[in-house]
C-alpha cells in the first residue's frame, strides 16, 4: 500500500538492510562464539525491513503533535552534526530546524572560519588560515546546576582533531574550542554535575574527555606498528577557563562518558580492553569494562605532584592504569568488567544506576553508584559485584534514557528497536525473582538506531513525555535524494505505557546525539552589547581608511540600507583589515558583506562586531555587498573597494 505510487526506479531496495545486518553478524561471528548472537540471523531481522508491526499511533492523534502556525514548540532540541562539524537546533514536537552552529567546521552564512574572531576561536595555522577545517561532532551536553540544565553553556566534542567546543546559550555561539593534548579519537564527553568535595559548587565546573583511540606517548613517530605501546587519556577540562586540567593514563580505550548526581564519579565505558589495533583484536575478550574514576582523589594526587607530564605537554597526567591501582582505598580508578565491547554509559535521572550496553552482547549492564563508591571505601571485595543486573534486552544495545518513572529506553542497533524496560524489575530478576517483568515494550524504528534520549533525561528533571531515535539509515522513509540519504530523528510518544511513533523528522547528515531541553530553561539574547567588542565603530564618523605602511584598516558600520562608506581605496600589495559593525538596534535585522574574487563573506547581527582580514592582491573595482535580506533596498546596500594597480 505504502509503495502503490512509487515508480519502480524508486522503489527502496529492500535487501540493503538484510546486507547491513548480514555483514554485520558475519563480522561478529568472525570473532568466535559470542553471548547470545548466536540467536540471530538476517531471517529474523529483514521482517522489520517492511515492518509496520509497530504500528504507529491513531491517524487522528497525529494532530497533537503538530505545531500550527505561530505557536512555539515546547522544547529545544540540540543535536550534533556528525561529521559536518556543526551543532543544530531543532524544535521539537514539530522538528522544525531553527538554526545550526557552526563549530569546527567553516560556514559562509555566518562566516565562520572566515572572520578574524572566528578565526580566534578556531586557532590559526602561521598563515592565518583556520588550523583545522573539518570536524565530527558527536556528543551535545548542556552545563548543570542543581542536577538540571541551567541554559548556560553546550559542549561538543570533536572526534576527528581531539578538540572541546563550548557554546554559549545566550547567543548560540561557539566561544571556545580547546585541543586536547596527546589523545586522538576524542569521543564521549560529559561535563560534572556538582564538585565531588566542596557542597557549595552545585553547578558544572568541569567537562570530562574520552579518548577512543590509543596512541604512542609521545606520538614522535619513534614507536609505529607496536600497538603494545599506545595508551589512551581520560582527560579533565576547567568548564570556565576551558583549560586542560588534568588527564588520567588507562589500560583499554574510553568510549562514551557519563556522570554522577553527587559529583564524585565519572564513567567511561571501553570496548577495547584487549588493546587491539584492528577489530578482531578488539572483539577477542569476552569481558570489557566501564571505568569510574575518582574525581576527589585523582585532584589530590595532582595536588600532591604525584603526576607525570607527556609530550612536551605541561598538563599532568596521573597514573590511573590497573596496576597502579591495585588497592582499592588509595585507587583513582575502578574497572567494572563488563560483557563484550560495550557502547554507551548513562545514568538514571536519580543518581543510583548506570546502564552500561553490551552492543555485541545483548544485555544492558546495570551499575550501582553506592555500590562503586563502597568498592572505592574498600567495602565490595569484587568490583563487578557492583553489577546489579544484567538484563538480555535484544541485539546491539547501544544508549539509554531514561523516564520518570523507572523505566529505561535502549537503542537496538541490529534489532531496528527501542526496548522499554524497567530497572528495579532488572533488579529483582537478576537475584532470581522469576515473575519480575523486566522488558515492558518494543518498537521498531526505521532504521538502525544509535543514540536514543528522552526528554530531559539527562537530569533529574526527566519528564517521560518524548524519546527521540536517531537513525542511522532511513532508506524509504523519505523522497530519495540522491546515494546520500536523510537521517532519521522518529519521535516516540513514552508517555502511556505503550510507546507510540508519533513523526518522522529528516535529519542532515548526520547526527549522533542530542539532548531534548524544556524550552524555559533557554535564555537567549536578540541583540548583542556594542561594548562586547574590542573594535567596535559606535559612531558612523569614526569610518574610514587608516594606513600604517601597507597594512590598512578600513572601519565601516551598516545601517539599513547603507554602508557608512560608499567606497574604499587601498592598493595592490596591500594587507587590507576591515571592520564592521552593525549600528542598527531593530531585532532580526542582520546586514552581512560579501567580496567578489576576495572569497569573503560573513553576517553582522544588530549591534555586532565583526572583522576580515586579507591580501589585496588582484587590482580593479569590486561590489561588496549586503547577503543577508535586510531591507527594500538590500539589493542597493553597496559599497565599492578600488585596488589600485
Ligand atoms: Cu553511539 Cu559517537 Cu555517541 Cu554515534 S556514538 S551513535
Ligand atoms: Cu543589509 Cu541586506
Ligand atoms: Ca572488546
Amino acid at each position: 500500500m505504502k509503495d502503490i505510487d512509487k515508480t519502480p526506479d524508486t522503489l527502496p531496495d529492500e535487501g540493503r538492510r538484510k546486507f547491513l545486518n548480514t555483514a554485520a553478524f558475519a563480522g561478529i561471528a568472525g570473532a568466535g562464539a559470542s553471548i547470545g548472537l548466536s540467536a540471530c540471523n538476517s531471517d529474523k531481522a529483514a521482517p522489520a525491513a517492511t515492518a509496520t508491526a509497530a504500528a504507529p499511533a491513531e491517524a487522528s492523534e497525529f494532530g497533537k503533535y503538530e505545531v500550527p502556525p505561530g505557536e512555539l514548540d515546547e522544547y529545544y532540541v540540540f543535536s550534533s552534526g556528525g561529521h559536518s562539524g556543526e551543532v543544530r537546533i531543532y524544535g521539537l514536537p514539530s522538528g522544525r530546524e531553527l538554526k545550526r552552529i557552526p563549530v569546527f567546521n567553516m560556514d559562509c552564512m555566518v562566516g565562520w572560519g572566515i572572520t578574524n574572531e572566528s578565526k580566534a576561536v578556531i586557532g590559526t595555522r602561521p598563515d592565518g588560515q583556520p588550523k583545522y577545517h573539518t570536524g565530527d561532532t558527536h556528543h551535545v551536553h548542556l552545563s548543570y546546576t542543581d542536577g538540571t540544565y541551567d541554559g548556560r553553556y553546550l559542549f561538543v566534542n570533536d572526534k576527528i582533531h581531539g578538540r572541546l567546543g563550548r557554546i554559549r546559550m545566550d547567543t548560540m555561539e561557539c566561544d571556545k574550542i580547546t585541543e586536547i593534548p596527546n589523545i586522538q579519537g576524542f569521543h564521549g564527553t560529559f561535563p560534572d554535575k556538582r564538585d565531588p568535595v566542596d557542597a557549595a559548587i552545585n553547578h558544572t565546573t568541569r567537562v570530562f574527555c574520552g579518548a577512543e583511540f590509543s596512541i604512542p606517548l609521545p606520538n614522535d613517530g619513534s614507536v609505529l606498528e607496536d600497538a603494545s605501546q599506545y595508551k589512551s587519556l581520560f582527560t579533565c577540562i576547567n568548564a570556565d577557563t576551558m583549560e586542560v586540567a588534568w588527564q588520567a593514563l588507562i589500560d583499554g580505550n574510553c568510549d562514551l562518558v557519563a556522570t554522577s548526581y553527587d559529583g564524585k564519579l565519572a564513567a567511561t565505558n571501553q570496548y577495547n580492553t584487549e588493546m587491539g589495533a584492528l577489530y578482531e583484536e578488539m572483539m577477542a575478550s569476552e569481558m570489557d569494562a566501564c571505568l569510574f574514576f575518582n574525581v576527589a582523589r585523582i585532584e589530590a594526587a595532582v595536588k600532591a605532584g604525584k603526576f607525570i607530564n607527556v609530550g612536551g605537554s605541561s598538563v599532568p597526567v596521573v597514573d590511573a592504569t590497573k596496576a597502579a591501582n591495585q588497592d582499592p582505598k588509595s585507587a583513582l580508578v575502578c574497572y567494572v568488567p563488563i560483557p563484550k565491547n560495550p557502547h554507551g554509559v548513562n545514568i538514571s535521572p536519580d543518581g543510583k544506576y548506570y546502564a552500561c550496553s553490551g552492543k555485541l552482547s545483548p544485555t544492558a549492564s546495570v551499575i550501582e553508584h553506592e555500590k562503586v563508591l563502597a568498592w572505592f571505601d574498600g567495602a565490595l571485595d569484587d568490583a563487578r559485584k557492583a553489577v546489579v543486573a544484567e538484563p538480555e534486552i535484544g541485539l546491539g544495545p547501544l544508549h539509554t534514557g531514561f523516564d520518570n518513572k523507572g523505566n529505561a529506553y535502549t537503542t537496538l542497533f541490529l534489532d531496528s528497536q527501542i526496548v522499554k524496560w524497567n530497572v528495579e524489575a532488572a533488579i529483582k530478576s537478576f537475584n532470581g525473582d522469576q515473575n519480575a517483568q523486566v522488558v515492558l515494550d518494543r518498537i521498531d524504528v526505521h532504521y538502525q538506531p544509535g543514540h536514543g534520549f528522552t526528554s530531559m533525561g539527562e537530569t533529574r528533571e526527566s519528564d517521560g513525555r518524548y524519546f527521540i531515535s536517531d537513525n542511522k539509515f532511513s532508506k524509504d522513509r523519505f523522497l530519495p535524494v540522491g546515494p546520500l540519504h536523510a537521517e532519521t530523528a522518529q519521535l516516540i510518544d513514552i508517555s502511556g505505557d505503550k510507546m507510540k511513533l508519533v513523526a518522522d523528522h529528516s535529519v542532515y547528515s548526520e547526527p549522533h546525539d542530542s539532548i531534548i531541553v524544556r524550552r524555559d530553561i533557554v535564555k537567549t539574547r536578540q541583540i548583542y552589547s556594542i561594548d562586547d567588542f574590542p573594535l567596535a565603530i559606535k559612531d558612523p564618523k569614526e569610518s574610514g581608511v587608516f594606513r600604517d605602511g601597507n597594512k590598512v584598516t578600513v572601519k565601516i558600520t551598516s545601517q539599513a540600507p547603507a554602508f557608512s562608506l560608499r567606497d574604499f581605496k587601498v592598493k595592490v600589495g596591500d594587507e587590507v583589515t576591515i571592520i564592521l559593525t552593525n549600528l542598527d538596534k531593530v531585532e532580526d535585522l542582520t546586514h552581512a558583506m560579501a567580496i567578489p574574487k576576495y572569497d569573503i563573506n560573513f553576517v553582522v547581527n544588530p549591534q555586532q562586531t565583526q572583522s576580515v582580514t586579507f591580501k589585496a592582491d588582484k587590482p580593479g573595482v569590486f561590489w561588496c555587498y549586503c547577503t543577508n535580506f535586510c531591507h527594500a533596498l538590500h539589493l542597493e546596500m553597496r559599497s565599492r573597494m578600488y585596488v589600485e594597480a
